[in-house]
């Protein structure tokens, strides 16, 4: 076969190295508190960015050299991109990948043609899993591009565009568990709206959630055992996205009784479109034991979009880490790049550099996060700090067995309280020594 990246399987080297084309620190059979890096980190390649992405933006064409695409809606073009995508993970010893139903296969003329077409692309996948051992973190179905999606798909007014979402997807449900899928995802690319003049805000909701419900009941059928993840995003493509953060996501989830099916999937680059941080985000998520899996990307505080750009900053992936490991890593979930390189980067070689570099920073988060909870020092100040609430009243407190009565006698003897210090700056320093 014509190999498509100029270069070997990426090999470690470790941080002394000087190839560009090498690891300094990821070790996939690494130790990490008694786990290798491999499966803390469960790296996963995003089909769209890799294999689809032309890296157009709003004012140009796309300017990305795919020497193995023919440019065409074909099948056969859609198979032959199945062995390069799997070159480039064997070449990275990225062992899982996301996909949307229609980066894999063309959307042909009718919705039958259309499964055909994604059947045939299935089945290619599934001989490359069996050959490679790769696994497939999630699935999804793209409702969003296609212009009969413009005013929705889960919650369009239309009840045709509504069906044809359905039929979308329960065949991308059907492949995923086709493909052993550990997971499903729905983002909710236009489902949100752009004016309340003409938008029934209470009927999109229900309408979704009873769509959620329909593939809840659907993958019972046929075994899919899940889990589906919600990715949350404030806005774009819609000025307002339902499932805008992982707050909204939950109480939408909660209301409708869809929480034991589901979990979130966090972006780092939606959170803070989302005016949050990713930490806050992920925080959120797992207190509610709801963090399922993560799009590993960064954005641009300079530039107002979705930018996707790949991870380099280490004080992320360190934060990122510190709740992964907190909440005892993942189970289904994983690392998904969701990022694609700038228009800039044109040539094939740079998704190798970008990979590498994404990967190598996540490596070194989950090193210095592990440094940072063996040292304790962090993890000792925030528990010293709510020491006032270990006693017997702050447990009659967490019970609900407390009165503001009997607080008031509290406050009324006990003088003004003697605040301690928050210490942020120490605690900055204290990172700052594991970086
Ligand atoms: C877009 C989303 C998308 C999802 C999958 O902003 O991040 O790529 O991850 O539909
Ligand atoms: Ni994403
Ligand atoms: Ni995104």
């Amino acid at each position: 076969m014509t190999s498509f990246f100029a270069c070997d399987p990426i090999p470690y080297e470790g941080p002394s190295s000087r190839n560009p084309l090498a690891f300094k620190h990821y070790q996939p059979d690494e130790l990490v508190e008694g786990k290798p890096m491999r499966e803390h980190l469960r790296f996963a390649a995003p089909y769209w960015h890799v294999m689809r992405n032309v890296l157009a933006d709003p004012f140009g064409s796309g300017t990305a050299q795919m020497p193995w695409d023919d440019g065409s809606d074909s099948v056969e073009n859609a198979l032959k991109r199945v062995d390069v995508f799997f070159e480039f993970l064997a070449k990275m010893g990225i062992e899982y990948y996301c996909w949307h139903d229609r980066d894999i296969a063309p959307e042909l003329n009718d919705l039958a043609a259309s499964n055909q077409a994604l059947d045939a692309v299935v089945a290619k996948l599934k001989d490359k899993q069996a050959e490679t051992g790769v696994k497939l973190l999630w699935g999804t179905a793209c409702l969003f591009a296609h212009p009969r999606y413009a005013q929705g798909a889960a919650t369009s007014p239309d009840l045709k565009v509504y069906s044809y979402a359905a039929a979308q997807v329960k065949k991308a449900l059907e492949a995923t568990r086709e493909l052993d899928g550990l997971g499903y995802t729905f983002w909710g690319g236009r489902e949100g709206y752009a004016t309340l003049l003409n938008t029934d805000m209470k009927r999109e909701l229900d309408n979704l959630a009873a769509f959620l419900h329909m593939a809840v009941d659907h993958a019972k059928q046929i075994g899919f055992e899940g889990p589906f993840y919600i990715e949350p995003k404030p806005r774009e493509p819609a000025t307002h996205q339902y499932d805008s953060d992982a707050a909204a996501c939950l109480n939408f989830l909660r209301e409708y009784g869809l929480m034991e099916h589901f979990k979130l999937n966090i972006e780092t680059n939606h959170a803070t479109l989302a005016g949050h941080t990713m930490e806050h985000e992920l925080t959120v998520a797992a207190n509610a034991g709801m963090l399922g899996s993560i799009d590993a990307n960064r954005g641009d505080t300079l530039i107002g979009w979705d930018t996707d750009q790949f991870p380099t900053d280490l004080y992320l992936t360190t934060q990122v880490m510190l709740v992964v490991l907190g909440m005892g890593g993942f189970r289904t979930g994983g690392l998904n790049f969701d990022a694609k390189r700038r228009r800039e980067s044109h040539d094939p070689m740079d998704l190798i550099y970008a990979h590498i570099g994404g990967m190598d920073t996540f490596a070194r988060g989950l090193k210095t996060a592990a440094a940072i909870r063996k040292d304790g020092r962090l993890s000792a100040f925030t528990q010293e700090r709510y020491q006032s609430f270990d006693g017997e009243l702050g447990k009659r407190i967490a019970d609900g067995k407390c009165s503001l009565s009997e607080l008031e006698q509290l406050a009324l003897s006990g003088g003004e309280p003697e605040l301690a210090s928050g210490r942020q700056e120490l605690l900055e320093n204290l990172i700052n020594e594991f970086i």
